[in-house]
């Protein structure tokens, strides 16, 4: 099978994972309204005849005065200069070129929101891009679809195009991972300020038998005890209101009806923790 690796890189907000679930044409990243959504890499393939993209969605480019935010920060950094190409992602509304003025020439660059923006505004954007040696530029809005088919269409001629790989698939889709995910992102959407960032999901428990009910018991850690009854909410239904929100999700995506089970602990040491930092995928410097 042929098949093509692409990375998805760009600031923070700019519509990364949008722009490869619209690709996927499946939910496989978690999407919200604030920046530092995504802070894992996250898999996703999409398998035509004969081909396969792997995409991988990073987290965004920008420095956060957290250890984990400037973990994130400096391995993307490290991660940028080792690719040899990439789909980079900038938002036509303010591209800020000059933060990947380095990369732009082993890049795709993908101009999102394009729906927020002026057509004319877009050309000059477009010139100093090819000025800087673009593979090539597209002008999309993954939202309403908008220039997506021309983007997944150039896709798929570079698999084309690509050297033949060794059979198999590249990815094992990652369920436990996006139960987790899936309940972040809830999580982000619903609580204000602080606590989203500052929590820390993992599986307990995960049972995903192919042709029945799955079982999956996540736990919450939190860093504070006093975060605990801000996330229960009153009896709890604000928890429940999200376990079953994810609930519902997780049962369309595995085509299945489930059980999602959610306990929530305090770990005061939690960013304190190697291991936290590893299962997120970041090592921490020794
Ligand atoms: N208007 C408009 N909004 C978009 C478009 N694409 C994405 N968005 C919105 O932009 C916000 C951020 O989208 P994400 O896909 O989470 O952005 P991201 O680059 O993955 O962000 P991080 O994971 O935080 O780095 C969400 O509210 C999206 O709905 C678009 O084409 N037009
Ligand atoms: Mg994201």
């Amino acid at each position: 099978m042929k098949s093509l690796v692409m990375p998805v890189v760009g600031l923070a907000n700019v519509g990364k994972s949008t722009i490869i679930n619209a690709l996927m044409g499946d939910k496989v990243s978690i999407v919200t309204h604030k920046p530092h959504t995504t802070r894992s890499m996250v898999f996703g393939s999409k398998k035509m005849q004969g081909a396969e993209i792997l995409f991988v969605d990073t987290p965004g480019i920008e420095k956060v005065s957290t250890k984990l935010g400037s973990l994130i920060f400096n391995s993307m950094k490290d991660y940028l200069s080792s690719l040899e190409e990439m789909l980079l992602v900038l938002d036509a509304c303010n591209p800020r070129i000059e933060k990947f003025a380095d990369v732009v020439s082993k890049s795709v660059v993908v101009l999102n929101k394009i729906d927020r923006v002026r057509k004319p505004k877009l050309l000059p954007i477009i010139h100093q891009l090819q000025e800087l040696g673009a593979k090539e530029v597209f002008m999309v809005s993954a939202n309403s679809g908008d220039g997506m088919q021309q983007l997944m269409d150039y896709l798929r001629m570079r698999v084309d195009h690509s050297a033949q790989k060794e059979k198999g698939s590249l990815y094992v889709e990652d369920v436990a991972q996006y139960a987790c995910e899936c309940v972040r992102e809830k999580i982000l959407v619903q609580f204000e300020k602080e606590i989203p960032y500052k929590i820390w999901i993992h599986t307990k428990e995960v049972h995903v038998p192919e042709n029945s009910a799955w079982k999956i018991v996540l736990r919450i850690v939190v860093p504070k005890a006093s975060y605990k009854p801000i996330l229960l909410g009153k009896g709890g239904l604000q928890m429940k209101a999200i376990g079953t929100a994810a609930r519902v999700e997780l049962c369309a995506k595995l085509k299945q009806p489930g059980f999602l089970g959610m306990e929530i602990a305090v770990d005061e040491q939690l960013w304190q923790r190697d291991h936290v930092y590893e299962q997120l995928g970041w090592k921490t410097p020794k």
